[in-house]
């Protein structure tokens, strides 16, 4: 396992003690490129009531020369803070401290680095270099005596290098290389500065140079690219050193999505490098060695490699210690051409990267006739295989086939990837064991079928699994192995879609930055992994995708072929998805980076449908999409109308901005009460009766008061009509459960939980899923796979009930005013599961709950970390006879009972650990 995919976990000491810090989200970040970093860390204590009175943040340079105190800040709230300190200089490491004093005066802290990147394009000096493509078939003709390669028109990937001295005196100062022997005097530090237009790998004397899978990403490449920081002080040498790097076309000039054009259709024809390594001398000085017409280019062997297609390696076409020192690079290596010297758009990464995340082995391999073997890796997921392959003759092919699943007999299935091939190709070199993994591809699959082999052994087969690093936060269990199954489905389905952008699927020509199937499944990522950097990331192509009069688009990054007008729910995410970070991070920056967008996208709708009926400017429309339930359009997109200007102005009074929350909250009410007026008679009943339709209302606040208990009546008589069961598509589904239970029906959200008939999210993994299916009904046995011209075995967006299991299941969320989790709400619905438990690692420490129900009693363990409260509901037949940690709960330390509800207790307590017991709520009242 290369990457870092664990469970953050809290610490457990006795006094107040920061933990996890963290500088623009990232832990030890080289490059960053935010004049103003935000610090944060997060608290951990022993002691029950411990909450933090006083911060003080400190930064210095490494010499030791401060650039920033806060002072004392008498912050309970802080967890976080944003530098404004002496200017910031480019490619330096600063460290910082936080220290926090408690309540009671005693201190606990820690510290930690960030290194800040170029700061400007100003600082670039490198120059774009590529490949003389005149020098390349464009169609890669066959060898002799060999079949052609799949024509897609694609090109080879190819190499670059360039060579440099380091002397002696260089090398053994750098405390990287020789800790042992540190020389003393200034340190030496070597850095790499790097990105593309498409792929990049980089090696520096023969190591590769990082961790980074598909770097430096997809973004708008029009607007913005990303660059990464490298740390190679370690690979540096005495005497000739190398760098060199494969380029590869990626989404800049491959195939993206369903548009059936490449090589330049989407951002450019071919791939150029951008690259700067600085060396830090003893002395002093720096030496920069950048991109330029220096370089040396050659075809590298991958003849070709897509993100879609895949990739081929011809391993006869290798030339072995091409990116040493010591090769000469005459033969059939060219100049680099130099393209440009353009750094406007270039900016430092703020998404931690993909990287390989795990390793997943072959399940089973069984041989399907002649040198044909079927691989089962047990898992849908996004990645490639890793082969190793022995004793091939020079020329040999293995072709590697990707899909999700079998067909009834028992073959790959394939048809439901569209025109992605989803094929890598090797051909053998002579040597007599190769080690086989793309580097410019990815697919999503479960099975792989491997021609060429006359014997597979399982151990020579491995699926590498890709996705953004996002530090795992989440965890949940309970009683039933369904539903835990469910969670894991629902977790594999985001780490398969967290591949550069929020895609919809990752195997089909499609992969694209789907608006809202981000935004109905967001709430359920943010309970998994900390996303703040990863999303922060997207909305900077959400934002810069919009159009020039407010417009937000369907996909994000924008995508020629993909209607740009923003679709109700669609281009809503441009508000729903900062408003939802705000809430889970607590991070008011979000909401001043995107509130100028949101209210152009308000004023956009508005101005197009000034009767606030939202019918025009509708985009594609996709209402609830798939869902088998239909409900009317108007009321979808008049809903979210409402819906994106209430948090509009909900956002501006958040930042202040007191005469733009009035604007917006006056308007957000008219539309609430046009949609009344409109779409629901005084029954209740809103227009077309469907589930969405009632979800809609009840969760955006777009019904009179005296209409909520007849329309949550009527959507509860529609759940149980349907089976009970769920008839909603990707907009009604992630609020079903919880609308039921806001409503007084917990019961009927667990029974759509544990219904195992299509539409229900149990029937997939009885037959076989492990990932969530696009739709309800993907395959039917007997009716077989749903069209296979959209059904894709791994969308998140019907996954979105993930948020319910977290919350509603266990019972960890907090209050609906508390942003950052400074209030928690902890309110398990048991259901009839006899247990379950759930952790979150918060952007303010550690919150777990756990209940059981056993023997007549109900344990409900709850832990919340320092400075935030929370109000906790036990659920018990009894609410007189509840205890804490042995005594009655009025006695007991840091809990305040608050009231009883129906049997329920309330309480309200600080942080700490908690063990309630209670009578069982299923036991009558005494
Ligand atoms: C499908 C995508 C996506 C959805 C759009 C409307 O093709 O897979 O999930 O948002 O259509």
């Amino acid at each position: 396992m290369q990457g870092s995919e664990r469970l953050m976990t809290g610490h457990h000491t006795t006094g107040l003690a920061p933990y996890a810090l963290r500088c623009e989200r990232l832990a030890e970040p080289l490059g960053v490129d935010e004049r103003a970093p935000l610090l944060s860390w997060r608290l951990a204590s022993g002691r029950r009531g411990d909450a933090p009175a006083l911060y003080r943040v400190r930064v210095r340079t490494e010499a030791g020369e401060q650039v920033w105190d806060t002072g004392e800040v008498a912050d309970p709230a802080a967890v976080s803070v944003r530098y404004s300190g002496a200017p910031l200089t480019p490619r330096t490491r600063y460290r910082w401290e936080v220290v926090v004093t408690a309540e009671d005066g005693t201190t606990g802290q820690a510290g930690s680095w960030f290194e800040t990147g170029q700061l400007s394009p100003a600082a670039w000096q490198a120059c774009w270099i590529t490949h003389d493509t005149s020098d390349l078939d464009v169609v890669d003709a066959p060898e002799e005596g060999e079949v052609a390669l799949t024509d897609h028109g694609l090109q080879p990937a190819v190499r670059l290098r360039r060579t440099f001295e380091v002397t002696a005196s260089e090398v053994t100062a750098s405390p990287e290389v020789t800790a042992s022997r540190k020389a003393p005097g200034s340190p030496v530090r070597a850095r790499l500065y790097v990105t593309a237009r498409g792929l990049y790998e980089m090696r520096l004397n023969g190591h590769r140079v990082g961790d980074a899978e598909l770097a430096p990403g997809w973004t708008d490449y029009r607007d913005r690219i990303d660059y990464q920081v490298h740390d190679v002080t370690a690979l540096i040498g005495e005497g000739e050193n190398v760098l060199a790097a494969t380029l590869a076309d990626g989404w800049w000039s491959g195939f993206v999505g369903f548009d059936p054009r490449r090589s330049g259709a989407h951002y450019g024809a071919f791939p150029e490098l951008l690259a700067e390594l600085h060396l830090d001398h003893a002395n002093g000085d720096r030496k920069v060695i950048a991109t330029d017409g220096s370089w040396r280019t050659r075809r590298s062997p991958i003849r070709y490699a897509d993100l879609l297609m895949g990739e081929c390696h011809d391993l006869r076409r290798d030339t072995p210690g091409w990116d040493r020192p010591g090769f000469g690079d005459a033969d059939g290596w060219l100049p680099a051409m130099v393209t440009g010297a353009d750094h406007d758009l270039i900016t430092a990464a703020v998404a931690p990267p993909v990287r390989a995340m795990r390793d997943l082995p072959a399940r089973t391999v069984t041989r399907i006739g002649g040198d044909r073997h079927l691989v089962d890796f047990g898992q849908n997921f996004a990645g490639r295989v890793r082969l190793v392959a022995r004793g091939l003759t020079p020329g040999a092919r293995v072709t590697i086939r990707h899909g999700e699943a079998l067909d009834d007999d028992g073959a790959l299935y394939t048809d439901n990837l569209r025109t992605a091939d989803a094929t890598d190709v090797l051909i053998a070199g002579g040597d007599a064991e190769t080690v086989f993994e793309p580097r410019f591809t990815y697919h999503g699959f479960r099975y792989a079928e491997v021609t060429g082999l006359p014997a597979l052994d399982a151990a020579d087969i491995t699926g590498v699994v890709l996705h953004n690093d996002t530090p795992w936060a989440g965890d949940f269990a309970c009683s039933d192995p369904d539903v835990e199954r469910l969670y894991q489905a629902i977790c594999w389905g985001q780490r398969s879609n967290f591949v550069s952008v929020p895609t919809d699927c990752p195997q089909r020509d499609e992969r694209l930055g789907w608006l809202a199937d981000a935004q109905v499944f967001l709430p359920t990522a943010c309970l998994n992994a900390d996303v703040a950097a990863f999303f922060e990331g997207w909305l900077r192509e959400v934002r810069g995708a919009q159009s020039s009069d407010g417009c937000f688009t369907n996909v994000a990054p924008r995508l020629a072929g993909v209607a740009d007008e923003g679709a109700p729910g669609w281009g809503d995410a441009g508000v729903l998805v900062p408003w939802h970070l705000y809430q889970a991070y607590g991070d008011e920056r979000i909401l001043e980076r995107n509130l100028d967008a949101m209210t152009a996208w308000v004023d956009h709708v508005h101005r197009h449908n000034p009767d606030l009926v939202w019918r025009h400017r509708v985009g594609p429309h996709f209402a609830d999409w798939l869902a088998p339930a239909p409900t009317p359009r108007d009321v979808v997109a008049t809903a979210y109308f409402a819906r994106s200007t209430d948090l509009t102005a909900r956002a501006a009074e958040i930042l202040g901005r007191t005469e733009t929350a009035q604007r917006y909250g006056a308007l957000g009410r008219h539309i609430v009460k046009t949609f009344a007026e409109h779409f629901v008679t005084p029954e209740g009943v809103v227009a077309g009766d469907t589930q969405t339709g009632y979800l809609l209302a009840l969760a955006f606040g777009l019904l009179p008061e005296h209409l909520v208990p007849r329309a949550a009546e009527r959507l509860a008589g529609l759940v149980e009509a349907a089976g009970p069961g769920v008839t909603t598509g990707f907009l009604g589904v992630g609020l079903v459960a919880p609308v039921l239970d806001a409503c007084g029906r917990p019961d009927l959200a667990h029974a759509l939980l544990r219904r195992t008939d299509p539409p229900s999210w149990l029937y997939p993994l009885r037959h076989g899923a492990t990932t969530i299916w696009e739709r309800w009904d993907g395959y039917i046995p007997g009716r077989g796979f749903q069209a296979a011209a959209m059904n894709s075995f791994n969308h998140y967006a019907l996954g979105s009930i993930g948020e319910w299991l977290y919350q509603g299941v266990a019972g960890l969320a907090q209050t609906p005013g508390s942003a950052g989790y400074r209030e928690l709400l902890v309110r398990p619905r048991p259901g009839d599961l006899t247990w379950a438990r759930a952790s979150y690692e918060s952007v303010r420490g550690m919150i777990r709950t756990s209940w059981t129900r056993a023997d007549g009693v109900l344990r409900l363990e709850v832990s919340v970390p320092p400075g935030a409260t929370a109000i906790v509901h036990v659920p018990t037949g009894d609410p007189g006879g509840v205890r804490e940690s042995g005594v009655a709960v009025a006695d007991a330390t840091g809990v305040q009972v608050i009231g009883t509800e129906a049997r329920t207790l309330l309480c309200r307590v600080t942080s700490g650990n908690y063990r309630f017991t209670a009578a069982d709520p299923r036991l009558a009242a005494p």
